[in-house]
């Protein structure tokens, strides 16, 4: 049911923005543990949003699957997924979920990745996609990142016309 039409992030050498807008935070990467990602710590904080407009055949489903880094002190924030400025995933974490990975240093607060599988009803032939938080401090204190995003569409029979 599923056809692939975008990935962004997929490689080990990749931190860039690869196309997608930045509004709010550092256009960098950073690696947790090993693992690199788009943003992270220092570079996505309060504010920070990236988005990208995509291009699609005929459809009446997307999905998105990608992975999501919680860094720091997240005390009652939440992650999101927007398309179409519609919430399709969303996750609150907590200060100290789950396990000291990487970030500030000094402070030695916690991280967590998780895997982002969502899907929404969607027929326009331009997906808006935007990937952020409701962080509310500074991108040393409280940050998110990116990785390994895919995009699948549920293409139109000719029924679906
Ligand atoms: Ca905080
Ligand atoms: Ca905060």
């Amino acid at each position: 049911m599923w056809d692939l039409v975008s990935s962004f992030w997929t490689k080990d050498d990749t931190l860039g923005n690869e196309g997608w807008a930045v509004v709010g935070g550092k256009d960098a990467g950073f690696t947790c543990a090993g693992i690199q990602m788009y943003g992270g710590f220092n570079n996505f904080g309060r504010g920070a949003k990236v988005s990208k407009k995509i291009d699609l055949p005929p459809h009446y489903r997307l999905k998105i699957k990608l992975t999501y880094f919680k860094l720091d002190s997240w005390d009652g924030h939440e992650g999101w997924v927007l398309v179409e400025g519609e919430k399709i995933w969303k996750r609150p974490f907590g200060v100290s979920e789950v396990y000291k990975l990487c970030g500030h240093g000094e402070y030695s607060w916690k991280g967590i990745f998780v895997g982002v599988d969502a899907e929404v009803a969607h027929s326009k032939s331009v997906a808006r996609i935007d990937i952020g938080s409701d962080l509310d401090e500074t991108p040393d204190n409280e940050s998110f990142g990116i990785r390994d995003f895919f995009l699948y569409i549920a293409k139109c029979s000719k029924a679906c016309n």
